[in-house]
C-alpha cells in the first residue's frame, strides 16, 4: 500500500527515468534498437524494480498514465538522437495488455508520433502473446491499425504465453524475442536448445526477425549465430543504460 501511495505520485510528479538497453545486430555489427525501460527511485522507497512496481501499477490502472508518459518520452528521445544526427536507432517500448486493449491505444500512438515528429518506422511496440488471445477480434484491429501507422510490433516473451501459432499465421508481427528463461541455460540444455532452434526456424520460414534476450555469453552467441540468429540483447553488450551513459556507449562503437 505504501508503495501504491508513493507511485501515485511518481506518475503525478513523473518521477521516473528510461534507462536503454542496446539491441544488435552481429551480422551487420551494429546497434539496430534500444528497448526502453522504466525505472524508479523514490525520495523514500528507495530504488524499486520494475518487477516490483509494474503488477502494481497494472492492478490500479497506474500503467496507463504511467505507460503515456513512457511512450512519450521515448518517442522524444529517438527524434533528438535522429535530430542531433547522434545514432538512427529504433526504440522499443513494452506495453502493458492494458494499454494495448484501450481504445484509444492507436490514436494515442498516432497523436505522439506526430506531437514528437519521430518517423513511424523507429517505434516498435513489444506486446506478449496473452496481450493478444484476450480480445482476438479487437487485438487483430488494433494492430492493423499500428502497421497501417508503419511502426513495428515485436512479441516479447515469446514462447512463454498461452497463445498457439495460428496468430502468428493472421497478425501482422514483425519480430519475435526469444524470452530470456530459455536462452540463460542454452549450451547446457537440450530442451533450451531445441526450442530456441524451433523458434528461430519458425521466425525464418515465416519472414519475421528473431532477437535473443538475455544473451549473457559469448558460448550462446555462438550458438545463435550457428543458427542464423544475429540479433542480440543482454548483458554481454549491455545492461540497460541511462540516457548519458547510452550515449557514450555508441559513441565508443563507432
Ligand atoms: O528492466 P527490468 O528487466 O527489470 O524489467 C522487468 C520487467 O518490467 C520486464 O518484464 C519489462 O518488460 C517490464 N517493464 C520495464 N519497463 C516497462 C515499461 O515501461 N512498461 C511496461 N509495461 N513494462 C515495463
Ligand atoms: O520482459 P522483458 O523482456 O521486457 O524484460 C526485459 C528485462 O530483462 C529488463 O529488465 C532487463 O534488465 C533484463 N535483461 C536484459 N538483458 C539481460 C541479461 O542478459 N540477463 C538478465 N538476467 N536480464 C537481462
Ligand atoms: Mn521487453
Ligand atoms: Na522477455
Amino acid at each position: 500500500l505504501k508503495i501504491e501511495k508513493q507511485l501515485r505520485k511518481a506518475v503525478d510528479y513523473g518521477n521516473f527515468e528510461l534507462y536503454f538497453q542496446p539491441q544488435i545486430d552481429l551480422s551487420q555489427k551494429e546497434v539496430f534498437g534500444v528497448e526502453a525501460l522504466l525505472r524508479w527511485n523514490d525520495p523514500t522507497l528507495g530504488n524499486i524494480s520494475p518487477g516490483q512496481f509494474i503488477p502494481i501499477a497494472e492492478e490500479t490502472g497506474l500503467i496507463i498514465p504511467m505507460g503515456d508518459w513512457v511512450i512519450e518520452q521515448a518517442c522524444q528521445k529517438a527524434k533528438q538522437w535522429v535530430d542531433r544526427g547522434l545514432f538512427n536507432i529504433q526504440m522499443a517500448i513494452n506495453i502493458s495488455p492494458l494499454q494495448f486493449q484501450r481504445p484509444d491505444f492507436v490514436e494515442k500512438i498516432r497523436h505522439v508520433l506526430r506531437k514528437t515528429g519521430l518517423p513511424p518506422s523507429y517505434l516498435d511496440l513489444e506486446i506478449t502473446e496473452n496481450d493478444l488471445i484476450y480480445d482476438r477480434e479487437e487485438s487483430f484491429h488494433t494492430l492493423e491499425r499500428l502497421k497501417e501507422l508503419g511502426i513495428r510490433i515485436s512479441i516479447d516473451d515469446f514462447g512463454t504465453g498461452y497463445s498457439s501459432f495460428s496468430y502468428l499465421k493472421h497478425f501482422p508481427i514483425d519480430t519475435l524475442k526469444i524470452d530470456q528463461s530459455f536462452i540463460k541455460d542454452l549450451t547446457s540444455n537440450p530442451q533450451d536448445q531445441a526450442i530456441v532452434t524451433s523458434i528461430i526456424d519458425l521466425a525464418q520460414n515465416m519472414n519475421l526477425r528473431v532477437i535473443a534476450e538475455g544473451v549473457e555469453t559469448e558460448d550462446i552467441v555462438r550458438f545463435l549465430n550457428e543458427r542464423n540468429c544475429y540479433e542480440m540483447q543482454g548483458f554481454l553488450y549491455s545492461k540497460p543504460l541511462p540516457e548519458k551513459d547510452l550515449e557514450r556507449f555508441m559513441l565508443r562503437r563507432e
